[in-house]
């Protein structure tokens, strides 16, 4: 295996060149789990541990996927810094302070995968979030169980305008071709999506064995899950990549700029009487008028102001700038607080 058929280029030599260290050589990250990492390059897969500056400089943690530099000291391989990302999914981890975790980077194309029972459009809006810089297609599996493609199709193409729908069934393999033409010799995807919808099985089917654990998800009881560890960026016959994220339970997207807004809610907003009107019970609001029409979801609008609440709640949390203006009830943040106070009530 070579560099570029991990999906080393230009771009990447660029920015291990920009770090002036003639002695890191780089590495893509393979196997990801607690604290220990599996990386590959054009001699093999490595065992490697975060160099200790790396852990303290508070940089990103390297992800399955990220390029990393490393350094060779005999048998011992260590992760000294972690390139710069193209793409990842990220989601905003909760600790003392929110900060953005990022589950896998530098993906081509994710695949957001649902089915006919998990599908939920509040769902989509949500997951679309945390993937940041990369393609999206969203993936309907378990096609052998919809009845009603059109519909499906056109709840997708409401919430996520222009992104590909494609119907499959990875248990029978119905639907699976159409996934060809992003399977180009480098590339990486990524599945994402609820646990129970069938991205191990879509994965085994495109690797042609039985690599991926499956499992049968009870309705109620949850039962029959496993629990992973560890993430994996798999190798693909035909020279592409791809990565399964088993484990992620509700998923809080990392909003990078503190805000969320929908193209088309926005637009609406644009005609409601007052600039700053919360589309809640001000006089002349053309997103209620739009609502009340069936023009617009109210899901939607719902779903919009709950994200929105969330990535306040996350900014408060992230910047101490920002806390520190709450705890003095600054004026201009006065709905900011409010709008903390009603999501967690508790925290004052
Ligand atoms: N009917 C049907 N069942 C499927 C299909 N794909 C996966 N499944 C089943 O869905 C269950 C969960 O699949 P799994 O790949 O473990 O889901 P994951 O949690 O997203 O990795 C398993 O019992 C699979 O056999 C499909 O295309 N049709
Ligand atoms: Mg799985
Ligand atoms: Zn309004």
């Amino acid at each position: 295996m070579t560099l570029e058929d991990l999906g080393w280029n230009a771009r990447w030599a660029e920015r291990l060149a920009a770090l002036g260290d003639a002695n890191l050589c780089p590495g893509r990250v393979v196997w990801q789990g607690s604290g220990q990492y599996r990386v590959a390059d054009a001699t093999g897969e490595h065992a490697a541990v975060l160099r200790g500056r790396l852990r303290i400089e508070n940089a990103p943690v390297p992800v399955v996927g990220d390029w990393v530099a490393l350094e060779n000291a005999g048998d011992v391989w260590a992760i000294a810094h972690s390139l710069e990302r193209d793409s990842a999914i990220v989601r905003a981890a909760a600790g003392t302070r929110t900060e953005p975790q990022a589950i896998a980077a530098n993906i081509a194309t994710v695949l957001l995968l649902t089915d006919p029972h998990d599908f939920s459009p509040r769902r989509l809006e949500r997951y679309s979030l945390a993937i940041q810089g990369a393609d999206l297609a969203v993936v309907i599996n378990k096609a052998d169980l919809v009845e009603d493609r059109g519909t499906l199709w056109r709840e997708v193409e409401r919430v996520l305008p222009g992104v590909p729908v494609l119907f499959v069934s990875a248990l029978h393999g119905d639907g699976v071709d159409e996934l060809t033409p992003l399977l180009t010799p480098g590339a990486t995807l990524a599945c994402v999506g609820s646990s129970g919808v069938g991205k191990s099985t879509l994965i085994n089917r495109l690797l042609g064995t039985q690599r991926q654990e499956t499992a049968a998800v009870r309705a109620h009881d949850h039962r029959g899950q496993h629990t992973t560890t560890h993430r994996e960026l798999l190798f693909l016959p035909g020279g592409a990549m791809v990565i399964d994220t088993p484990g992620l339970r509700e998923l809080t997207p990392w909003f990078a700029d503190g805000t969320v807004e929908f193209a088309d809610v926005a637009a609406l907003a644009e005609h409601c009487r007052f600039r700053d009107c919360t589309h809640g019970d001000e006089p002349g609001c053309a997103v209620r008028a739009a609502v009340a029409d069936g023009t617009m979801d109210a899901g939607r609008v719902a779903n919009l102001a709950q994200l929105q609440r969330e990535a306040a709640f996350q900014d408060s949390r992230a910047d101490p700038l920002v806390a520190r203006a709450r705890r003095q009830r600054d004026r201009s943040l006065g709905k900011l607080v409010r709008d903390i106070e009603k999501w967690h009530p508790k925290r004052r």
